[in-house]
This record gives structure tokens, sequence and C-alpha cells, in this order.
């Protein structure tokens, strides 16, 4: 069991620069567990800062799968960066979020000569040996959403800290049920990095004294698949029937739960937040089963990785700590601590914003 308390939804720089510190000394090897962590990091030979974009550049991005609605936006933003600095951008991928999948669809973009793979993974670990073999052929290699442990690339584009993602979840859903109730998450894979990330802070919020009358009941796993996410909600409604809350931190499961939800007696009684696109939970706004949840853009994250794959294969960066580059509309980023860039804070979507989004 696990009991927490809740603190008000400021970040503590204290609190995040230790637990910056203690993730990277644990040298992110955990399964599921490296978002953001240190470790031996490829470098991608010397870096010269006014080498010009090159033109024609092959760059394929490789999503968890590729029937999920966050990855179409995020794509479509990546071949949109490619097209900008004249090159040819693709998508390509697994219709299920599994490793293995993405393994042959990693050795296919290696035989083609890509110059460079962007991809989400769907495990920090299986898919680390063929992007060692991509990146031995001079293929540069970024992850975008979902890192791999720190060998397995030059750099990956975070979406936002994984500390803010995994403790803003907690407090949301915290003033939603009055700080009280079991709770249950409804997660994506059992493998994936960014969500087991996201996890791992949530419970370190909740073992704070405010969150001590809520308690985390179970984590569910729906694949990010639409059918096994409902029926996973539908499963903890049963097996916990004074279930107060649910955290479903990805954009599959949440719009999975928020139907199931909407469709029973629960609906605006068993709360529920977590990450979604404002599209896909819209009517579940409206008509009252879901309060709160929040989001990055995919579409900008997915576009600053087309950029950073571009100035990685035209050697302006090489994945080195304070390198800088021009990301587009985005403008000027630079390269964090083990090799990570962070698009930025997410925004909470609520009934009075939701309208003036569209993805
Ligand atoms: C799903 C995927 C993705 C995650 C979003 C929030 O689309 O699991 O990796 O970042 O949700």
């Amino acid at each position: 069991m696990i009991r927490f308390s809740s603190r008000p939804a400021v970040f503590g720089l204290a609190v995040t620069t230790a637990l910056t510190v203690l993730v990277t000394a644990c040298g992110g090897t955990t399964k599921g567990e490296v978002q953001g962590g240190g470790g031996a990091r490829p470098t991608a030979g010397k870096a010269d800062p006014n080498a010009p974009i090159k033109k024609g550049l092959k760059i394929a991005f490789l999503p968890k799968q590729v029937n999920n609605p966050y990855f179409t936006i995020a794509d479509k933003g990546g071949t949109d960066a490619v097209a900008e600095v004249d090159g040819t951008g693709k998508e390509v991928g697994p219709s299920d979020a599994s490793a293995s999948s993405q393994v042959s669809y990693i050795n296919t973009l290696t035989q083609q000569q890509q110059d460079a793979i962007v991809i989400s993974a769907n495990d920090p670990n299986a898919v680390v040996p063929a992007l060692k073999q991509a990146m031995s052929r001079g293929i540069k290699v970024v992850t975008y959403d979902s890192d791999t442990t720190p060998e397995g690339r030059h750099v990956f584009v975070n979406q936002a800290s994984a500390e803010d993602i995994g403790r803003s979840q907690v407090q949301l859903l915290a003033k939603q049920i009055g700080y009280k109730g079991e709770i249950a998450i409804l997660s994506a894979t059992p493998n994936a990095t960014n969500q087991n990330t996201w996890i791992k802070y949530m419970k370190d919020e909740l073992s704070k004294p405010e969150y001590k009358d809520m308690e985390l009941v179970k984590v569910a796993y729906g694949n990010d698949d639409d059918q096994k996410s409902f029926q996973e909600t539908q499963g903890l409604l049963k097996s916990y029937p004074n279930l107060k809350g649910i955290i479903s931190p990805t954009t599959v499961g949440v719009a999975a739960a928020a139907r199931y939800l909407s469709g029973s007696p629960y609906k605006g009684k068993v709360k529920l937040t977590g990450l979604g696109t404002p599209n896909q939970m819209r009517k579940f706004v409206k008509d009252g089963t879901v309060e709160a949840f929040e989001l990055w853009k995919p579409g900008d994250l997915g576009y600053l990785a087309g950029y950073t794959a571009a100035a990685l294969a035209s050697g302006q960066i090489s994945g080195a700590e304070g390198e800088k580059f021009n990301a587009g509309r985005l403008g000027e980023r630079t390269i964090g601590k083990n090799g990570e860039i962070i698009l930025g804070p997410p925004t909470v979507f609520d009934k009075d914003n939701i309208n003036d989004f569209d993805f």
C-alpha cells in the first residue's frame, strides 16, 4: 500500500534537483525507467555549429505504434520539419506497441541507409542492439517521447520534465477527489520507458504527507490498445468498488477509460485524469466524465525531434551538453544533461479552455 499527501502544485527546485541527481546516480538501468537517465552514450563525431543543414536528408520516424492519433500528429510535425530543411521524412512502424516489431523496422531502415532514425521506444533495452547496429553504420539516432538506455541513442527529445509530469498527474487527481480515497493507474505497456518513469514520480509524490489518505491500489496495463484499456478500466471498477479516481498517463488509455466511465454509473463519481489529446477528450469533458487532464503539443514534439535529427545528421551537433542548434519555428534549442532536450511544460485542459485547442 502506498500512502501519501498533497503539496501545492508547485515543484520545489531543491526536490527537483535532488531527484535528478538520484536518477542520474542510479544510471537509469532499471527496465523501463531510464527517461533522462545517465550512462554511456555514443557521440556522433565532432560538431561544427556553423555546418549547414545538408539537403536531401532521409529521416524516418518510428513511433511506438502507427494507429495512435498522438503519433500521427507527432510524426506529421516531424515530417513537416524535415520538409522545411529540404529532406525526405517518413513514418513507419508497427500497429501494436511492441519492441520486437520495432526491431524489424530498425533493421529495414538501417539497410535503407537512412540518415537518421527518430524512435519512441517500446522498451528501453530491447531495441538497443538494433539501434547500435544502425549507429555503427553512420545513422544518427534520436529518441523522442519514450527513451532507450543512453547507449541506444545520440539525443533524447523529451516532451517535458518527467518529474513534473508524474507529480502534476497526482496533484490534478488529488484536487478532484479531495485528497482522499483509493486510486489506480491505467498505464500503457509494462515496459514503456516514459510511463514507467512518470509512475515512479507519481509514487514518490504520493509518499508525501498531504496524500496520507490516498491509497494507490493498482497499476493496470492497457498496452496502448483501446479495447484492452477499456476492459482494464472495467476490471478496476469491479475489483475496487471503492475506487475514487484513475490516472491514465497515455492518450490511448485515458480516452478508453473515459469512454467506459461515461457509459457507466460511475460517470462523474469516479474521477479520471491523465494525458490525453484535446480532440479525443473534448466530449468527455463536455459530458462531465472528465474535469481536467494535460498534454504537450505532440506536433511540436515531432517537429523538434525532426530538427534535432537534421542537425545531428548534418554534423551541427553531436549530442554533447551545451550544444545549440536552430529548431525552426521553435527557435534555438540547447542540449542538456545526458543528451536530453526538453520541449516545455504541458498544458492543463478543462471545460474553460478545451475549445481553444485542435489536436
Ligand atoms: C500514448 C503513448 C505515448 C505517450 C502519450 C501520452 O500516446 O503511450 O508514448 O507519450 O500516450
